[in-house]
């Protein structure tokens, strides 16, 4: 046997990404065709996607006066990633399934999922009270990464059982420095498992930026060591987000294998409602980033084709709106959770460091109840 045998029987060429992430919509809307990235949406799909993006920037700022009003307990926003997360998810059939991170509000709308539903983690009554069946649409993963494994797992599992579903998973580009989205997408190469890893790289892990991140070119490039696919396109773009990942998702269902996509975009907000940006990047920066905002460009593409109009406009808007409100009432009329639960599902026998933990949180919970009926 040679020593120097290559491991795999693929032109490393046909995996690189792109010199230039691919991009079909200019800030002002100007719309640039590309025949390797064709857009076969129709007239009701263009401004369903402007919908879904509408709804989600509604329900997104929503949440967050929810956490800033004690409804919830923390909230991940994903202000500035509409167009990445949306024009991912529209890319997949209602058969193919989703596996989100912790910041996915625009994938769950594009979805049909229900929004207040999903909003349960983060009011820590329960993982989330939506049936991940009804629109294939897991829970939310916390720990970083975790999802990739999953959403590898369940590919193979469909491949195995000929069902011709894709998978997807998104993760954020802090995760691609963690062992498990190593692990999903080696196993995902070598078995030619139906599934898409959607990397938003939004710049930041929390504190972390990308530079310290990785010394990869690119994380699309990461690809060619995985034997698959890496597209790079402009996360903001909506159109360039849905047909890179429609090219993506087609070639897996055909049987062809995984692809990484690098979605370059930029969280907006904090990193969650915990956290305080000031303290690591500058407002410059900021303002910076709110010039490539996603909706405002799609908005201004589909004035130009004469897709939306100024009463269309309204009508999102208020069906935004009411989404908001619904997804509000659901919150207010939920359960607060009792703390007591924490203790319920950690180990079956307790040790007796818990059973200590266990009796302070209850003398303070005794307390605090004192001082409120005081
Ligand atoms: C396994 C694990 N390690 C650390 C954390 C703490 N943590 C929460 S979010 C985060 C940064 C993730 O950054 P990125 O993957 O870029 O996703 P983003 O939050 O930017 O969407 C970290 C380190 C965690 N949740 N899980
Ligand atoms: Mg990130």
């Amino acid at each position: 046997m040679g020593a120097s045998q290559p491991a795999g029987d693929v032109d490393p060429s046909t995996l690189l990404p792109p010199a230039e992430p691919v991009h079909l919509l200019d800030p002002d809307g100007t719309y640039h065709e590309d025949p390797d990235h064709p857009v076969d949406l129709d007239d009701d799909q263009l401004r369903m996607l402007y919908r879904h993006m509408v709804v989600t920037r509604k329900v997104d700022r929503e949440a967050i006066n929810l956490q800033r009003q004690g409804q919830l307990g923390v909230y991940a926003s994903l202000l500035g990633q509409e167009a990445a997360q949306v024009g991912g998810a529209f890319a997949l059939s209602e058969e193919d399934w989703v596996f989100p991170s912790y910041r996915e509000m625009g994938a769950a709308v594009t979805r049909g999922v229900d929004t207040g539903k999903m909003l349960h983690l983060f009011r820590g009554t329960w993982l989330s009270d939506h049936d991940p069946y009804e629109h294939h649409f897991a829970l939310y993963s916390i720990p970083i990464g975790t999802q990739a494994l999953h959403a590898a797992g369940f590919a193979m599992g469909a491949k195995f059982d000929d069902n011709p579903i894709v998978t997807m998973a998104y993760f954020g580009d802090g995760a691609t420095s963690e062992g498990d989205p190593h692990e999903a997408m080696t196993f995902a190469g070598v078995f030619k498992a139906p599934v898409v890893f959607f990397v938003q790289n939004n710049q930041w892990a929390i504190s972390v930026p990308l530079d310290q991140q990785t010394a990869a070119p690119t994380l699309a490039h990461k690809a060619v060591g995985y034997g698959m696919p890496g597209h790079h396109c402009d996360g903001n773009d909506v159109l360039a987000t849905y047909a890179v990942t429609r090219k993506a998702v087609d070639r897996a269902r055909s049987g062809a294998g995984p692809a990484l996509i690098e979605a370059l975009t930029y969280r907006m907000e904090a990193h969650t409602t915990s956290d305080d940006p000031s303290r690591y990047r500058t407002r410059q920066e900021e303002e910076e980033a709110a010039k490539t905002d996603p909706i405002v460009r799609y908005k201004l593409f589909l004035e130009k084709e004469g897709l939306l109009d100024a009463d269309l406009g309204e009508q999102v808007e208020a069906e935004a709106a009411a989404e908001a409100t619904r997804m509000r009432d659901e919150i207010y009329e939920a359960p607060h959770g009792d703390p007591m639960e924490l203790f319920e599902h950690v180990y079956v026998d307790d040790t007796g460091h818990f059973e200590r933990q266990r009796e302070v949180l209850a003398t303070e919970l005794a307390a605090r109840d004192g001082e409120v009926s005081a």
